[in-house]
């Protein structure tokens, strides 16, 4: 009795993990079943993969470059058609366990060997996920660390809940560099998460290189909130980008926002007014002001041509037209906007998204509405027979304040503290549009008052695990009194990445500086 208890007590001090416990996981997994001892990973130690795929050796690579930094412990990639012997980490793929679905795993732990199963790659990557959460926090830091590195013994089977696990950065209203962009892609890979919307333009800025409309980018580009000097990505500047997420399994959704948070492309270029005349540039944060002059056919041409470029650089099957707040745009030509923008993105083989606006307009088949302010929209977008996408801002906005005295964000959908963001269903939160009608969840960060990665930091976690785990998890398994201790147990991998995350006081920190 008294080593059992000693046992448990160790492995949740991540001293000598010997316990296989959910309590370091997020999001926590469908199924643990621990054995109580442990896998001793050393010098000794590679990572096998099975067969000659290239895909197969990038994602055991990931692995073994994450792993190697900070253990130092040199593991190689190697492949291999069966098991290998014991001492070493095996990837495989069955493709015959369909409760794992394309992004599940199993994961095997024994005193011998680590052995991940999944059907496709992205399971592994995600299983992969899982392994580092297993190893003591030092595994992330950036310098080689000391050992024993040691995982708990036992199983894990895990699959997802929803199909889209996704946030979404506003680099409009502030412009984030290329690398700010790989490093939310990174964290968000650690979490789970596939899918990164980027808000590519809005009033105070237009921020991706069209190439047939250069001065969208030259002037439309040229500044942001507050005055500052703006930016863009190049066309190859974002395929980098995409590729980069591509690798990591999360698929980049770009956004136009339209017809209205147009002021950047009405101030690029004067054919575009109704009245032929260039706006000034914007750098307030006001909206629902701008529109594109909807019965003009450049207009069309236009965006066309947007849509166009954009869908060539665009390997996942979406594309985000906006459509919230038009307020300047009357509504008998906001609805022939929509259905006439649907056609042309379908024609340029992409699907529709847009804020649940849009739901006013006769969605195309396959287009889907992201629910962000009224249940009303969204409920007519699941009438006509639409998905959802969750992103209610009461529950989900990264950009709303945690309380009164947040140095960062908004608050007019409200406070959103960890446990607020964390405490509630997207099958379960209107009436009308349940789990089957829903895809997924996604966390947006406007950009209103963050301009660089340590302030979005601030804002995004500690909330984003937490949106990662309502995407994963299935919602019987997951309770505010447990999550906070996982999450507690995140402080010092958040500190070991160098996040610099709201220390909220609902979360029992269990790093001694963490304050
Ligand atoms: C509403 S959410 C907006 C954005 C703002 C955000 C600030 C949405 C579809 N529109 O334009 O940035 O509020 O929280």
């Amino acid at each position: 009795m008294t080593s059992v208890v000693l046992t448990v007590f160790l492995g949740q001090t991540g001293c000598t993990p010997t316990y296989l416990s959910k309590e370091n996981i997020i999001p926590k997994p469908v199924s643990v079943v621990p054995t109580g001892s442990s896998f001793n990973m050393n010098d000794q130690t590679d990572i096998y993969v099975q067969g000659e795929s290239a895909e197969m050796k990038q994602v055991g690579q990931y692995l073994a470059d994450k792993l190697n930094i900070s253990t130092g412990l040199g593991l190689e990639v190697k492949s291999t058609i069966e098991a290998p012997t014991p001492g070493n980490i095996f990837l495989s793929i069955s493709g015959d366990d369909a409760e794992l679905g394309d992004e599940g795993y199993q994961l095997t732990i024994t005193k011998e060997s680590v052995s991940l199963l999944a059907n496709k790659p992205a399971g592994l990557f995600h299983g992969i996920q899982t392994i580092r959460q297993i190893l003591p926090a030092k595994v992330e830091m950036n310098s080689v660390q000391k050992g024993p590195w040691k995982l708990a013994t036992g199983t894990i089977r895990d699959f997802s809940t929803y199909g889209y696990r996704g946030s979404m950065l506003d680099v409009a209203r502030h412009f984030f560099e290329v690398d700010e962009l790989k490093s939310l892609i990174d964290q968000m890979a650690f979490y789970k998460m596939n899918v990164f919307h980027l808000h590519l333009s809005d009033d105070q800025g237009w921020r991706i290189e069209i190439k047939s409309w250069p001065n969208l980018t030259k002037h439309g580009g040229s500044t942001e909130v507050g005055g500052g000097e703006g930016g863009f990505y190049t066309q190859e500047q974002y395929s980098g980008i995409v590729k980069y997420a591509q690798d990591r399994y999360i698929t980049i959704i770009p956004e136009i926002d339209m017809p209205g948070h147009i002021n950047a492309a009405m101030a690029s270029y004067p054919e575009l007014n109704c009245n032929g005349k260039a706006t000034e540039l914007y750098t307030g944060i006001e909206v629902g002001f701008s529109s594109f002059c909807t019965g003009k056919e450049i207009t069309y041409k236009f965006i066309d041509d947007v849509i166009r470029e954009l869908a060539a650089l665009t390997p996942g099957p979406y594309i985000h037209i906006g459509g919230d707040e038009s307020h300047s745009t009357k509504i008998e030509d906001y609805i022939p906007f929509v259905n006439r923008v649907q056609d042309m993105v379908i024609a340029h083989g992409k699907k529709v998204l847009g804020w649940d606006e849009i739901a006013l307009s006769t969605l195309k088949p396959n287009t889907i509405a992201q629910y962000w302010a009224k249940a009303e929209n969204a409920t007519k977008a699941v009438a006509q027979g639409a998905k959802v996408l969750m992103s209610p801002a009461k529950y989900a906005y990264l950009d709303m304040q945690y309380d009164s005295t947040s140095t960062f964000g908004l608050h007019w959908a409200g406070y959103v503290e960890v446990d607020k963001g964390y405490n509630w269903d997207p099958g379960n939160l209107e009436p009308e549009i349940k789990k089957e009608n829903i895809i997924g969840i996604e966390a947006p960060l406007w950009s209103e008052t963050v301009s660089n990665r340590q302030e979005a930091e601030y804002l995004i976690f500690p909330r984003l695990p937490g949106y990662a785990e309502i995407g994963w998890t299935p919602v019987e398994l997951r309770n505010w009194d447990n999550y906070k201790v996982r999450l507690a147990n995140h402080g010092e991998r958040m500190k070991a990445m160098n996040i610099n995350f709201y220390p909220s006081k609902l979360v029992p920190w269990n790093t001694k500086d963490v304050k």
